[in-house]
């Protein structure tokens, strides 16, 4: 049985693939073992962009991150593949905008597993709020990102509030985000961070998800 969205999931929701592992001499399954065990809220496998695996080995990588996923008690989130999300038995998918049509994935998944789509902007966040079954909103990049080579422009922490305040989805920060201004965020009324390298190319993973949860402790 897939766990249900709950809000609280968005506080410490880390997102990797094959391809963010980069400086550590650790392997993906290991850096979100320490995650898990730190106490991240949620976990994305999203294995995109270069260096990130072959289709064979992503199935294989996604079993094993899916387990793990399932020994903590996290919701494991596949991102844009609803294939590999049904094939894993995923709580939920995370789509974006120029991936496949959000309502085409709701259909697809049905009642087995939670929605996500990415909004960065008013109008796609009204269409958001018009279309049922979604279950949050991820809204970035708020800061610079390395992550993401084709990256939308930034949006900042006065653009982010405005997105929060026309939503009414639960909304996940992400872009940029670091142990210095994750601070700056809860003044937006978002959920809760969602983020790659703070976690991925973190020499202190517990630090980064203690702090986390910290901030959006309520
Ligand atoms: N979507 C918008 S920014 C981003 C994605 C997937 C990358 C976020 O990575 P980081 O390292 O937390 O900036
Ligand atoms: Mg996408």
């Amino acid at each position: 049985m897939a766990m249900a969205f709950k809000v609280g999931m968005l506080r410490a929701y880390f997102i990797a693939g094959t391809q963010d592992i980069k400086k550590s001499n650790l392997t993906l399954p290991e850096v979100l073992t320490q995650a898990l065990q730190s106490g991240i809220t949620a976990f994305q496998y999203r294995e995109k962009g270069p260096g990130s695996l072959s289709e064979e080995k992503k199935v294989d990588m996604a079993h094993t991150l899916r387990k793990l996923c399932e020994t903590y008690k996290i919701p494991f989130i596949v991102d844009d593949d609803v294939d590999l999300a049904l094939e894993t038995a995923a709580d939920g998918i995370h789509v974006g905008q120029k991936d496949e049509r959000v309502t085409k994935v709701i259909q697809q998944v049905g009642t087995k597993m939670f929605v996500g789509l990415s909004c960065d902007t008013k109008e796609q966040v009204a269409i958001a709020n018009e279309t049922e079954g979604i279950s949050y909103i991820g809204s970035g990049p708020v800061y610079p990102t390395g992550s993401k080579a084709d990256a939308d422009p930034v949006i900042g922490i006065a653009g982010l509030k405005r997105l929060v305040q026309s939503s009414r989805l639960p909304v996940v920060a992400i872009g940029g985000i670091t142990e210095e201004n994750i601070s700056e965020l809860p003044q937006t009324g978002v959920a809760g961070a969602s983020v790659i390298s703070m976690i991925a190319q973190s020499n202190d993973i517990k630090r980064a998800v203690t702090r986390m949860r910290a901030v959006f402790e309520k």
